[in-house]
């Protein structure tokens, strides 16, 4: 078993250089050794920064040079599908930031060269699934506290839409978090989808803004999902669980965030701040999803909780029902298992 694992990071963006920054102040057992990104000054300037000894030009490059035992994938979307391939190749552990590919008829492929490696330790990036609130809702879920589950009901809130994107994006981009959260929450999978919305905000012309999406599982429960990618007051992410007995939520998002420790009374206001985007919200999610990755990286396996690659494929599967549903008026579309899409 290796004592330290050597990770390589490419791309170094948003996502990139937070993992960057975790994995060089937070994490036990691994070394930032290589890092690429399209940007080679700024690959040039974390490495600097984070002591990484090789910058490469390209990830290709990175993963044929020996220099690595693990890689980290978070370029844009639709390049991940290719980096995973070739780094499967060489063998390499993978943490690859979701989604596997932006469209189902990508990542299919990469799921079935993935199950042909027995030993492949591809794991992806749904961070959700290490967040202390979410595990809370799972664990009195099936615990059964109070009683079965019923419905779920999701908001997802972005600050602002990212710019060249469409309305699909909202749903491959960002919904595609709640199609992996929800049938793990619920122990079930999602089989009918329908998308709808209402008045759209003025504030944004590329895509629909907001979206509402209605889904049902297998065991029966009705998931809603209300996504808002352009809300402009601060990143909102809730989730209900209600039961037969009770119901459970996600505490409030401005007590989980570390910059904002209090909320202040004061004019006759109760006042807190909310995070700018993603990462305070989810800062001890991404730590604990990169130990996990770690510890189980040098032990030659993936951790347990993370998302497989077939997971990813079944929200794949569930992101292209709903942009089906948005392209036909609404209509309501099942979702094909992940056999029954291998089989075609
Ligand atoms: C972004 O890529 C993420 O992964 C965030 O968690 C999500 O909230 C956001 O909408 C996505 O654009």
């Amino acid at each position: 078993m290796l004592n330290e694992l050597r990770v390589g990071i490419v791309g170094l963006g948003v996502m990139g250089s937070d993992h960057a920054r975790n994995l060089a102040a937070g994490v036990r057992g691994a070394a930032l050794v290589a890092v690429s990104d399209a940007d080679r000054p700024r690959a040039e300037s974390i490495a600097a920064e984070l002591g990484a000894a090789h910058v490469f030009d390209n990830g290709l490059d990175m993963i044929g040079s020996g220099e690595i035992d693990a890689l980290i994938i978070a370029t844009p979307d639709d390049t991940h599908a290719s980096l995973v391939r070739a780094a499967l190749g060489a063998g390499l552990a993978i943490l690859c930031e979701k989604p596997l590919a932006p469209t189902a008829e990508e990542a299919v492929e990469i799921v079935a060269l993935a199950e042909s490696l027995p030993a492949h330790r591809l794991s992806m990036g749904f961070m959700r699934r290490f967040d202390q609130g979410y595990r809370a809702l799972k664990d009195r879920i099936d615990a059964g506290a109070d009683g079965r589950l019923l419905m779920t009901h999701s908001v997802h809130r972005n600050v602002s839409a990212y710019p060249g994107q469409d309305s699909a994006a909202t749903i491959t981009n960002s919904a595609v978090h709640e199609f992996d959260i929800l049938p793990w929450l619920s122990g079930s999978r999602l089989v009918r989808a329908q998308w709808t919305a209402g008045r759209p905000s003025s504030l944004i012309e590329t895509r629909h803004d907001p979206q509402f999406v209605i889904l049902h599982d297998e065991s029966g429960v009705l998931h809603t999902i209300q996504l808002q990618v352009h809300a402009r007051y601060g990143y909102d992410v809730r989730c209900e669980v209600v039961c037969e007995e009770g119901s459970a939520e996600l505490a409030p998002v401005p007590a989980l965030v570390e910059q904002e420790p209090i909320v202040t009374h004061s004019n006759l206001a109760r006042s807190t701040a909310y995070p700018a985007d993603w990462r305070p919200r989810f800062a001890d999610a991404y730590r604990r999803e990169l130990q996990a990755w770690v510890i189980s990286s040098l032990a030659g396996t993936v951790p347990a909780e993370a998302t497989t690659p077939r997971e990813a494929l079944e929200s794949a599967l569930v992101a292209r029902a709903v942009v089906q549903s948005m392209s036909s008026q609404s209509a309501i579309v099942d979702i094909p298992t992940v056999d029954e899409w291998l089989a075609r």
